[in-house]
């Protein structure tokens, strides 16, 4: 091996090593989705961000084709009435995890074209600040029933 071509190898071993590095920063855990019914206009998407980076991260935006927007919501109580409304990201701390689950921050499908039917995946897109564009499928679970959605544990499937 000639002294250039173990530098051009040595450069090329760091260039994928960078790359890797960038795109391994913000880990997406489990996304799914409840199914709805014919008509139902809106349904919630959930997930568990990683960001195992260095630098705190942030949640811009979601994009999917199955509805004409996708907002991003947090869900809170208000006296006795539970409040959703639309906030413009979700930090992720470094080394941190955010879930966006039933009853708090969720992403939401506005504007549905059909039913999210159980069993069916469809493809969206993630955007971060600082990770970029990372891809996931999700999965669409079928609607807990109010009578089992307690604890999370209404959706195991065996
Ligand atoms: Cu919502």
């Amino acid at each position: 091996m000639t002294s250039l071509s173990r530098t051009l190898a040595g450069l090329s071993l760091a260039l994928f090593a960078s790359v890797a590095a960038a795109q391994s920063t913000v880990r997406v855990d489990a996304p799914y989705a409840r199914a709805t019914v014919p008509g139902q206009p809106a349904g919630g998407g959930y997930l568990k961000v990683t960001n195992t980076g260095k630098e705190a991260d942030r949640l811009l935006s979601v994009s999917a084709d199955v509805s004409k927007s996708v907002e991003l919501h947090s869900m809170s109580m208000e006296g006795d009435v539970m409040r959703m409304r639309q906030v413009d990201g979700i930090d992720v701390p470094a080394g941190g995890s955010v879930e966006l689950k039933p009853g708090g921050l969720h992403i939401m499908f506005i504007g549905l074209k059909g039913p999210l039917k159980a069993g069916d995946t469809f493809p969206a897109t993630l955007k971060f600040a600082k990770a970029g564009e990372v891809k996931v499928t999700v999965q669409v679970n079928a609607a807990a029933a109010p009578a089992q959605d307690h604890g999370g544990h209404g959706n195991h499937k065996h």
